[in-house]
């Protein structure tokens, strides 16, 4: 069904339901420690897998994709670095436009170029304004960009392009401090962000701790992202989806922080 994936992240927004997804880069991956990786991602109840990289040099994609499909019914959303990253095996595409940057080719460039592609997949787009921040070192993401990350503490800039790419039209905005960033995302930019739009808010990059998760979310991240540090240690992702679904509870019950 379409716009199925965008409706669960709305609703959840709504109730003021927090999300955590495991970010699988198929060049990390095999099939072995696949399946030990969605077996803890199923036990551990992570609501979304995000699949992609900024740089994909195998052909693992589709494989890893129809790999978690035949083992769980986790929803998988394409996180793609490029536009040759599409996978009809997915649920839904994260369709970035790399709005804290000023390359028109993330802006617009390569959508007009992929766009009859995309359309074509078939699958359920979400127009999602990309906002990358500056995360303390240069990263992945921030070399193949070619466009300066926005700076880490200039909360204000941060606000303004984020209301700007909502009243654009973006479904989503998603701050990222690149993967493996040396510094996350600080709250006071996370506050000051959710404060100005509507539109679900996901943050990623360098997050490496429970208790940072759970900080996030209490400063209005509704989606956490992690890919690196559960690389390094999966049992990470137990941890940290106890840590985003317990601001749940936490909500739920009226209580105040427990990590
Ligand atoms: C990167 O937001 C993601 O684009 C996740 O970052 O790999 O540092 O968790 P990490």
């Amino acid at each position: 069904m379409k716009g199925i994936i965008y409706h669960s992240l709305t609703e959840k927004k709504k109730q003021g339901k927090k999300s955590f997804a495991v970010l699988i880069d198929p060049d990390k991956v095999n099939d072995s420690n696949m399946e030990q990786l969605i077996e803890l991602a199923v036990e551990a109840k992570v609501d979304y897998f995000f699949v992609g990289g900024s740089l994909v040099i195998s052909d693992n994609l589709d494989n890893c994709i129809q790999l978690i499909k035949s083992r769980c019914a986790i929803p998988v959303i394409l996180f793609p670095g490029s536009p040759s990253q599409l996978s009809k095996y997915a649920d839904s595409l994260l369709y970035l436009s790399l709005i804290s940057g000023r390359n028109p080719e993330l802006l617009i460039g390569q959508h007009v170029v992929s766009a009859p592609v995309v359309r074509k997949s078939g699958l359920e787009i979400m127009p999602t304004g990309y906002m990358v921040i500056d995360g303390g070192a240069p990263t992945t993401v921030s070399y193949i960009s070619n466009a300066a990350p926005l700076p880490a503490d200039k909360n204000e800039i941060a606000m303004c392009t984020a209301m700007a790419g909502e009243m654009l039209g973006m479904k989503l905005i998603y701050m990222d401090a690149g993967s493996g960033a040396k510094k996350a995302i600080h709250e006071q930019m996370i506050a000051k962000v959710a404060g100005c739009i509507d539109v679900p808010l996901i943050i990623g990059g360098g997050i490496t701790t429970p208790e940072k998760a759970y900080l996030n979310c209490k400063a209005g991240a509704d989606v956490i992202v992690v890919g690196n540090a559960i690389e390094k240690d999966a049992s990470l992702i137990k941890e940290i989806a106890a840590a985003v679904h317990r601001v749940n509870k936490v909500e739920t019950e009226g209580q105040t922080s427990v990590v």
